[in-house]
């Protein structure tokens, strides 16, 4: 669907200066059949596009914004830090502080790097787990996104799945050659594997809540049996809390599943919005990194004190106590609601939820894994994506992707989501796939 005429005119000059007039493929909203929104601006739980629309905002920046959008304590942070001048390619304190709110939340964590980017983060820990166990193997799970690491670009989820994308051209078969894919959540498969090249491992890499299938909760039989597995091994567990980190609780995926990896990749919260990435795990491993060790990892705007500023004071505001209640509480409410709508209107679908993370599939499920995720009907979740952004919702333009709900979001605002997912089922129903 064409959008209007302001956001339609700044796509085709974007479409001449920028690949699919996008800065991430995943924003052009290619598989849901829209032209994307341009956006002009964003207060709490909205967004607003060029034209003065109005939406309810459940992408949130794709995670980042628990808070929802421009929450004064954020944007005051900033703000002082920007008086104090942008950047200096120096340590400033504010990294400090950062690393050790990271350290105190995160049970896996005694030492933290920040980098820019959640790609970055894992593409780092990835390198310090090879330097730190020696060895060149690789396991991630089907579905599991990872950022665009040459290595971990193999049967992912999110943009690469939403795009179909096999793996990526320009990516040398010697550059996965180290990257085993298993079923996510099937514990036996990677149980099996292990028994055979467990010594060949140097790291298990999971999202510890699947986020880049569309949203997939974590069997803990399954997480039990990659903590157990790479302990027997040797390999280092690096859980990816890019997107569950200080989503999920306060102490990420490790804090609420009780399964505690080696090492932790973080992003999108810990910046509040601004670009940051970070990585840690165990002294130990971290120690290597340069410059205290010879694993070298560098970036130019690592730590940059306004992206710092944004991070502590979003974590400042999330460790407030109930937070996390009330937040379980605002999407609870969505899930409920779905599902009695999907019952009531006896629509082939199903909702999947851990915390403010949720799912729908138009399948009748159980959505466990990328395979179920992949046998559900997008082109039934294309017609309801734009039937939403019709009546002013604004959900992640992708099957592949999860629903975030921020503590901006209040009751009237899921009470309005789901009347209009109402009124967008009940005119779906004569679309429904004939399974
Ligand atoms: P970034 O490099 O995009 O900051 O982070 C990569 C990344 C790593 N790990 C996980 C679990 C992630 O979800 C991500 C990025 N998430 C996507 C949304 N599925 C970002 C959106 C986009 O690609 O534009």
């Amino acid at each position: 669907m064409k959008s209007d005429p302001k956001s339609y005119l700044l796509f085709q000059r974007a479409k001449e200066a920028t690949p699919g007039g996008v800065n991430s493929p995943v924003r052009a909203a290619k598989s849901v059949g829209q032209d994307p929104l341009f956006i002009d601006k964003g207060q709490g739980c909205r967004i607003y596009d060029v034209e003065g629309r109005e939406y309810i905002d459940y992408v949130c920046s794709w995670g980042p914004l628990i808070l929802g959008h421009r929450h004064p304590a954020v944007i005051e942070a900033v703000e002082q830090a920007m008086a104090r001048g942008l950047s200096f390619g120096a340590p400033v304190d504010l990294e400090v502080e950062l690393a050790e709110m990271i350290i105190a939340a995160v049970d896996s964590v005694e030492m933290v790097r920040m980098v820019n980017s959640g790609t970055e983060a894992t593409m780092s820990a990835i390198r310090a787990a090879r330097a730190y166990t020696g060895r060149d193997g690789i396991v991630k799970f089907d579905g599991c996104y990872h950022g665009h690491v040459d290595s971990l670009l193999v049967a992912a989820g999110s943009g690469v799945a939403t795009l179909n994308i096999p793996g990526s051209p320009g990516v040398p078969d010697s550059f996965v050659g180290h990257t085993l894919s298993l079923p996510y959540n099937d514990a036996e498969a990677f149980r099996s594997m292990m028994r055979e090249k467990g010594e060949d491992m140097a790291a298990v890499m999971v999202e510890p809540v699947a986020g880049n299938m569309g949203m997939v909760p974590p069997d803990p039989e399954f997480l039990q049996a990659l903590r157990e597995e790479t302990e027997k091994h040797g390999c280092v567990l690096i859980f990816d809390e890019v997107m569950s980190g200080f989503r999920v609780a306060y102490g990420g995926a490790q804090h609420r599943f009780g399964v505690i990896p080696d090492m932790s990749c973080f992003g999108k919260i810990v910046g509040g919005g601004m670009p940051v990435g970070a990585y840690g795990g165990k002294k130990e491993i971290m120690e290597q990194i340069a410059p205290q060790g010879p694993v070298y990892q560098a970036g130019t705007l690592a730590g940059n004190p306004l992206a710092m500023a944004a991070g502590i004071a979003t974590l400042k505001q999330i460790q407030q106590p109930g937070f996390y209640d009330n937040l379980e509480k605002t999407a609870a409410r969505l899930e409920e609601g779905l599902l009695r709508l999907i019952d009531r209107l006896g629509m082939p679908a199903t909702v999947n939820r851990v915390g403010s993370m949720l799912g729908l599939f138009f399948t009748p499920g159980p959505v466990t894994n990328f395979e179920q995720a992949k046998g559900s009907d997008t082109e039934q979740f294309a017609r309801y994506y734009r039937g939403m952004l019709e009546h002013g919702i604004y959900l992640p333009p992708a099957q592949f992707e999860a629903v975030f709900v921020s503590s901006a979001h209040e009751t009237a605002d899921i009470d309005a989501t789901l009347s209009a997912a109402e009124t967008v089922m009940a005119g779906l129903q004569d679309h429904t796939r004939v399974t």
